[in-house]
């Protein structure tokens, strides 16, 4: 398939676009109103046939009060027998749906979108996810890699960083391991437009928020309390069942494979971990005809 450079850009920018000027962003938060639906993901990393089953079974222009949160779309398995790894597809796709949908998909920054924006960290089975990334786009784009390369890098750094419900959900891709809970700069939140002191590598609270792993549910309440949120989805961590919960406020849920589950709440209902439990949808279960 022939790609056009210029149309590509065009969908990037325009979702960057979107993705700033989003009617219910304040500073690197979505603010979702009351009594709407919001279909929570976990990372997809470019598991076509479940954001295929996810849009078609969304029908987002029939449910016009229905949201979609989106993470961690880049770096799947699709490598051509060169290397190349073409997830920006998968990007593209979820770029023209923030475009055609702006007040109803909304993304979260995730540590490989990071990753790809310094060109540099993540590797599996030897290779650089980020190199293999950049390698596709050099095939698909001959002579205008750089300037495809430069409009994602664009987009991935409009992505906002929570998302946040009136009855006390809050979505993001990761949380802060304890140990950084106490000492997180909560400011990064409000701030806008974010430095790149926000994304350092460790310190910064980008990174802290979208890299955490080592949080236990004690560590959970504090930044809870910190951030006025009771109930938090996240992704980040693979789960083979598709989903796992952390004590009784965190539900880590899993879109990247084919037990992978979604994750569908109301704005205003409140909610266990176990009545969320009852309520994740998998993959398996939609048929890609609904799409
Ligand atoms: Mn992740």
């Amino acid at each position: 398939m022939e790609w056009n450079a210029d149309r590509v850009i065009e969908s990037f920018d325009n979702a960057k676009e979107e993705n700033v000027l989003d009617r219910y962003r304040n500073g690197q938060v979505v603010e979702l109103p009351a009594d709407h639906e919001v279909w929570m993901t976990g990372d997809i990393h470019d598991h076509r046939t479940n954001f295929k089953k996810l849009v078609g079974a969304a029908k987002l222009d029939e449910n016009p009060t229905r949201h979609l949160v989106l993470h961690e779309l880049l770096h799947g398995d699709h490598f051509d027998n060169d290397g190349r790894e073409d997830s920006w597809k998968m990007l593209h796709m979820a770029a023209e749906l923030k475009c055609d949908f702006p007040d109803q998909v909304h993304f979260l920054m995730a540590n490989h979108d990071l990753a790809q924006i310094h060109g540099e960290g993540i590797m599996k089975a030897g290779l650089s996810v980020c190199e293999a990334f950049n390698k596709a786009i050099k095939r698909d784009f001959p002579g205008h890699d750089m300037s495809v390369q430069v409009s994602i890098t664009e987009f991935l750094l409009s992505l906002p960083l929570a998302i946040r419900c009136p009855n006390g959900l809050w979505f993001s891709h990761s949380l802060p391991a304890d140990d950084q809970v106490e000492g997180f700069d909560y400011g990064v939140f409000e701030r806008s437009p974010l430095t790149p002191k926000d994304y350092a590598k460790r310190v910064g609270p980008v990174y802290q928020l979208i890299w955490g792993r080592k949080y236990t549910p004690a560590g959970i309440a504090k930044f809870a309390e910190k951030v006025g949120a009771s109930l938090f989805v996240t992704g980040h961590q693979p789960q083979e069942s598709g989903s796992t919960s952390v004590g009784d406020q965190l539900m880590i849920v899993d879109s990247s494979h084919n037990q992978g589950v979604f994750l569908p709440l109301s704005t205003s209902d409140t909610y266990t971990v176990d009545e969320m439990q009852s309520r994740l949808r998998k993959y398996v279960s939609v048929d890609l005809d609904d799409s």
